[in-house]
């Protein structure tokens, strides 16, 4: 049985989870406008990702016997000034998650819920793996520059990453 305190974190983080999914959604429609294919794929793809992380959380509380909430979602920025504004806020929005994450995972330790403990370890190593890549691509737009043909040639493996990671 979830303590009160978990739960209501547990229900936070499925709303943050759904959030990402929409920020990622908004930020695809963005890069499609500006013809930037490859992201607007590989940032739909992600979008997808999030929303299975949601699930992933929604079902782990409903089978608890606790009930998963679904609150409101504040509506996601879609003004970006350049594909680098895009990363790098995606990379200060999965930041925010890995703290948001961190702070979940110290609550059920200082309640000894060692169950939601275990479950949560799947995000700590997920939000690893998701500063890295978008670390890397950031990293990437520093390396090849991002004027004329090197925009392009960063949209093209951008979208070559957007496989589902989840
Ligand atoms: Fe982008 O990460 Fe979810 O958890």
């Amino acid at each position: 049985m979830l303590k009160p305190n978990i739960l209501k974190l547990l229900n936070e983080q499925i709303a943050l989870e759904d959030y990402s999914a929409n920020l990622y959604l908004a930020m695809s429609s963005w890069c499609g406008h500006q013809k930037l294919s490859g992201s607007a794929k590989f940032l739909e793809a992600h979008s997808d990702d999030e929303h299975a992380h949601m699930r992933k959380l929604f079902t782990y509380v409903n089978e608890t016997g606790a009930m998963a909430r679904i609150g409101a979602l504040a509506e996601p920025s879609c003004e970006f000034s350049s594909i680098k504004d895009v990363f790098e806020k995606t990379f200060e929005h999965e930041k925010f998650i890995t703290a948001k994450i961190n702070a979940l995972v110290e609550a059920c330790l200082a309640e000894k819920d060692y169950s939601t403990f275990n479950f949560l370890q799947w995000y700590v190593a997920e939000q690893h793996e998701e500063e890295h890549l978008f670390r890397s691509i950031l990293d990437m737009m520093d390396i090849v520059g991002l004027d004329g043909r090197g925009l392009y040639l960063v949209d093209k493996e951008i979208g070559k990453m957007s496989q589902k990671v989840v």
